[in-house]
């Protein structure tokens, strides 16, 4: 069995995304995130289960949080419980999806008429505001400012974390032959013990919310090949898992069902996900990281 037992069926559901469901946690201020195999485009407007996707979705960001936490960059995620649910920081989610884009494609190319592919010339940040009532609007600063959503002081620090994640996930995804096109991320509030806030990495970084091709080629390895129709969602997510380094690259282990195969796949590198929690656990003793 390789499941420890969803830990959900007797907790209480704090919100139902599209593509994860929020569970009350084990102790105040966490929250368990559940990684659900639904795949959802225009707001929702194109629906489909993509048997393995959340299997894929919790390893790949719970991996990529680890690393950027790593580097410094404070994030919600405390552990994965199982093979998809991950325990979390609660965080008050500021109400703005962050996207940084390397490369023209999406809506920047519907919007402003570019080249899908060309390269910027020098990465761009633009920030909608998340409300799905309104399709996400793109909004400005000065509206982020102006409506409160974020004050100067998180705002600075928003786009401070923003570049670095950039800097440091384009190295890292370049180092495996991929090109980090785009991604949106989300940041959260987390009140200290004097209402100090500290702003937090939140939700999920994962094929779903990045775009990712591969460097020689330009196949595209992430949620564009469900939003366009072009198939072949969960393999190419199993590329990325792959050469991240999470399945070995003898593949997905036969037998059972999807959830299975890739469980049984990703169980084969416990050893590494233990290394991973050695270096959070002596993260977490540093003097230098307040909110942890
Ligand atoms: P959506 O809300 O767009 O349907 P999801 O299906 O991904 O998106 O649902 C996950 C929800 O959980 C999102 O609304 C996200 O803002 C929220 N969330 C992510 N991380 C945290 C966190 N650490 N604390 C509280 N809420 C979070
Ligand atoms: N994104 C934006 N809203 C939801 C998501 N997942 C991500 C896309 C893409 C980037 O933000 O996955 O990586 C820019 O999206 P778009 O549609 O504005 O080009
Ligand atoms: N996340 C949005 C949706 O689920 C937009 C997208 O990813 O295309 O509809």
């Amino acid at each position: 069995m390789f499941f420890s037992g969803s830990l959900t069926n007797r907790r209480k559901v704090l919100y139902e995304g599209k593509a994860k469901t929020i569970f009350e946690g084990p102790e105040p201020g966490t929250v368990i995130q559940y990684f659900k195999d639904d795949a959802t485009a225009g707001n929702g407007a194109k629906h489909d289960i993509i048997a393995g996707k959340g299997v894929l979705n919790n390893r790949i960001s719970a991996h990529l949080m680890t690393r950027l936490e790593g580097m410094g960059i404070p994030t919600h995620f405390l552990k994965c419980l199982n093979m998809r649910e991950q325990l979390i920081r609660q965080v008050e989610i500021i109400p703005l999806e962050v996207v940084v884009r390397n490369v023209a494609a999406g809506s920047l190319v519907k919007k402003l008429g570019m080249k899908e592919g060309q390269v910027l010339n020098y990465p761009l940040i633009e920030f909608y505001y998340k409300k799905d009532e309104l399709n996400d609007p793109m909004v400005s600063e000065n509206h982020i400012l102006n409506m409160g959503w974020a004050d100067p002081y998180e705002l600075e620090e928003i786009v401070s974390l923003a570049w670095r994640v950039n800097d440091y996930l384009s190295g890292l995804f370049s180092g495996i032959g991929i090109r980090l096109v785009d991604f949106k991320l989300e940041f959260g509030r987390l009140y200290g013990e004097y209402d100090e806030v500290y702003i937090l990495l939140a939700d999920e970084i994962s094929p779903d919310n990045c775009r990712l091709w591969d460097e020689k080629t330009n196949e595209k390895l992430d949620k564009d090949r469900f939003r366009q129709d072009l198939g072949g969602l969960i393999e190419a997510y199993q590329d990325i898992a792959k050469r991240l380094g999470l399945i070995p690259d003898s593949g997905i282990i036969q037998g059972g069902n999807i959830d299975e195969q890739i469980a049984a796949s990703l169980g084969e590198i416990e050893n590494e996900l233990a290394k991973e929690r050695k270096l959070r656990s002596i993260n977490k003793s540093s003097p230098t990281k307040p909110w942890k």
